[in-house]
């Protein structure tokens, strides 16, 4: 028999009494439901004081932003408690710490992180974090490379695969990365300003080629124990701090993906930043996040090469030269699944506040007018662009 239950209020607040890991437990008297994301409850449990000092987070058997006409499996809660204290293991600082997890209740309680902000909010606030696109970047370079063949044991490591096989969740992004935004479904979501250039991604016979590419890398390359989802929403930040949460679509994939995504999500505030804070004083944000592309993809590949050099357990690829050629193939992979976050969050069902929250409706279709263009021209060009300047000059180049 099953013992899930939904939580109410009340419920969570005696959970995160239980295992909050608070010398002063009594002391959580209440509790707010803040769940914004597209998918699960987050309550903030706060003490008599009014202070948030746990986070008790349940997933419901369902997509919360759809309802329950879409069932979706509660292992999710699993995964990413799993994922997070894995990541957790090889980069404390960054990634949000687990206090307890529970597969049956599908719940878990983390530390509170109410003193920082959601680092999405902040790029359209055009707050700068400069040490933000780096932390990402060490972040993904100790996830990654410790998960992968050159640091796992090959027995290790596909156990881990098996642990970590989430097809659920990998199914959610399969569609709405790779079909969804390419053909007429009723999932995608966008302004009839658009259509013109829907109609033209869906008859572009190179882009679809290209897409078959990374769906199909996407589905067969379980390269590392991926966060899976890892845009500026899931990614907590305060003044030379960062945390990555949210890590239920974690499984093995290939690398490109989680580096494409973190890309693609400030390439998306690029894109809107002329829309939301008006085409002058978006110039300097725009200045800053080609600087954090630039960053992160820099101390992504030095930390991650650095690695290589010193902790390859598997000797085979410890080969002079190996290491370089697997992070050029990570670099193309990267650029094209940049490319498609870019054309998902525009025109598929998951939208994001860079774009949508532009209140000038002329202002925002050109906006997302920009980010389909380039998310094209990175897809297409992916194997050509093969270098971080050759990248920052076709983000140009877009306009
Ligand atoms: C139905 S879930 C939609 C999106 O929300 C998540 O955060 C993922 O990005 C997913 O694609
Ligand atoms: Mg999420």
């Amino acid at each position: 028999m099953s013992l899930y239950r939904t939580f109410t209020a009340a419920d969570a607040v005696e959970y995160a009494r239980q295992y909050g890991q608070l010398a002063d437990p009594q002391a959580l008297v209440s509790a707010d439901e803040i769940g914004d994301g597209n998918l699960n409850l987050v309550f903030k449990i706060r003490d008599r004081d009014g202070v948030s000092r746990v986070i008790v987070k349940q997933a419901l058997p369902y997509v919360r932003c759809v309802g329950e006409s879409w069932p979706l499996t509660l292992d999710r809660a699993r995964i990413e408690a799993e994922t997070l204290l894995i990541h957790g293991g090889f980069c404390p600082r960054h990634t949000v710490k687990v206090l307890h997890h529970d597969p049956e209740l599908a719940v878990m309680v983390q530390e509170d992180l109410s003193d920082h902000h959601i680092w999405r909010n902040e790029l359209i606030k055009g707050h700068y974090y400069p040490l933000a696109a780096g932390q990402l970047a060490e972040y993904l370079a100790q996830t990654l490379f410790h998960t992968s063949d050159f640091y796992q044991t090959a027995q290790e490591k596909k156990a881990e695969v098996s642990r970590f096989t989430n097809p659920e969740l990998c199914q959610i992004t399969e569609d709405l990365f790779f079909t969804d935004p390419y053909i007429d479904h009723e999932r995608n979501q966008f302004d009839e300003a658009l259509l013109p250039q829907v109609r033209a991604l869906r008859d572009d016979a190179a882009l679809r080629l290209a897409v078959a590419g990374l769906k199909h890398r996407f589905l067969s390359k379980a390269e590392a124990l991926l966060h899976g989802d890892i845009h500026s929403g899931s990614i907590f930040v305060a003044e030379g701090k960062l945390k990555a949460i949210d890590a239920e679509f974690g499984f093995y994939g290939p690398i490109g993906f989680d580096v494409g995504s973190a890309l693609g999500n400030l390439l998306l505030n690029y894109c809107g930043l002329p829309g939301l804070l008006g085409p002058r004083d978006a110039a300097a944000g725009r200045e800053q996040r080609l600087q954090d592309v630039r960053e992160l993809w820099l101390i992504f590949a030095d930390r991650f090469l650095a690695l290589c050099h010193q902790q390859t357990r598997e000797i085979a690829l410890a080969v002079p030269g190996y290491a370089e050629q697997f992070l050029q193939q990570v670099w193309t992979d990267a650029i094209g699944y940049c490319g498609s976050e870019l054309i998902r969050r525009t025109i598929g069902l998951a939208h994001v506040a860079d774009l949508d929250s532009i209140s000038d409706a002329e202002m925002r279709t050109e906006c997302q007018r920009s980010a389909l263009s380039l998310g094209r021209a990175l897809i297409v060009n992916a194997a050509q662009i093969e270098h971080i300047d050759a990248l920052l000059a076709r983000i140009r180049q877009n306009g």
